[in-house]
């Protein structure tokens, strides 16, 4: 028998502006990976494709006064939290315009006025960043989060037990969010991964829970029953999302792999019949919040946005020498 689709708990407008997002995530990626190929880009880039369900589901509950931290793989939670996607591609261009004015790159994409604590390129760090936003909201008293998007590679580091612990204690308005794509870097997880990550809540008396990453809708259910718990200040919770990276780990991976590989192509492809966006636009139609002519108009908005953005930052300049200790101390130049 057929399963019977649950009521959609979300309204119109905001599924469209849901979808939306995922859309602009994944066609600002494969831009990206093209611009990277072409020699555009002056570092490299860890694409999010596949994987935006988690941001866009999350973020749909988040306003500016809300914070996020997120992991070397961070433009998708940067643009679902509301980041310009022009700042962020002349950052990753390297450019004077870019949001850290063309001094982090990919890797370091911020905007502490929308809540954005900014893209990291060390493992498991915006666990302890958000933990201390966490702790700062409780210390604000406004009802603001802190939300951390981790990889499950980064679940295996101390901190988190840390994290969790003290959250735990000061019932601290954290969520928890590990996107567990199955690998961390070319190693899958089976093999650096001991029992279940969700679990690793529970010793602590927090709610741990698994989802399905790949359903946007199921993700934002699960991020609206702990984000209300965290606003009602009842402390954090652990979310596992279970996803796929339809990318390698890095754009152009096989130079480090030099031949070898790490997954198969069935895997990939197997993953692809799951795709967040196509299932999400599926469901959509399904249930006469969109159709065909809708869909095709917001990829064609989103394209126009996407060749913005890049033209902005292939026509914006470098930064001078002369800015090379700017954005790097808080205080006086030593
Ligand atoms: C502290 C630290 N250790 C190791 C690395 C090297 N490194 C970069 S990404 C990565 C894998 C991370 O895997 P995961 O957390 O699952 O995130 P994913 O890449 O799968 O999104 C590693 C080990 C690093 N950047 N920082
Ligand atoms: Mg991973």
């Amino acid at each position: 028998m057929e399963k019977k689709l649950e009521p959609l708990p979300i309204d119109r407008d905001r599924l469209i502006a849901m979808l939306e997002r995922m859309i602009l995530i994944r066609r600002m990626e494969e831009r990206l990976g093209e611009e990277f190929k072409a020699g555009n880009l002056p570092g490299g880039v860890h694409l999010y494709i596949g994987e935006e369900g988690i941001a866009v589901g999350v973020c749909a509950h988040l306003t500016d006064s809300d914070w996020i931290a997120s992991t070397h793989r961070g433009h998708g939670h940067f643009l679902a939290k509301g980041g310009d996607p022009n700042a962020m591609v002349a950052e990753i261009y390297g450019k004077k315009t870019g949001i850290c004015r063309g001094m982090g790159g990919s890797m370091h994409v911020a905007d502490v006025s929308k809540g954005i604590l900014g893209a990291n390129g060390i493992v498991g760090a915006g666990i302890s960043i958000t933990t201390g936003a966490a702790l700062a909201a409780q210390l604000d008293g406004k009802g603001g989060v802190a939300v951390c998007f981790f990889g499950d590679g980064a679940a295996a580091q101390g901190v988190l037990m840390e994290a969790i612990n003290v959250a735990s204690l000061w019932k601290l308005p954290l969520l928890l969010v590990c996107e567990n794509n199955g690998y961390s870097e070319y190693t899958p997880s089976a093999q650096v991964t001991a029992g279940v990550i969700a679990e690793r809540a529970k010793p602590y008396g927090v709610p741990g829970v698994i989802v399905d990453g790949n359903d946007v809708i199921e993700v934002w259910k699960a991020a609206d029953t702990a984000i209300r718990r965290a606003r009602r200040g009842e402390g954090p919770t652990l979310i596992e999302a279970r996803t796929y990276r339809m990318r390698g780990h890095l754009e152009a991976e096989s130079a480090f792999l030099q031949g070898g590989s790490y997954r198969s192509q069935q895997e990939i492809d197997q993953w692809k019949e799951r795709d967040p966006i196509d299932r999400f636009a599926e469901r959509l139609k399904a249930e006469g919040v969109i159709d065909a002519e809708a869909l095709q108009h917001i990829d064609r908005r989103v394209r126009e946005q996407v060749q913005a953005a890049v033209d902005f930052a292939q026509a914006s300049e470098l930064p001078d020498n002369a800015q090379v200790f700017e954005c790097m101390f808080a205080g006086q130049r030593p």
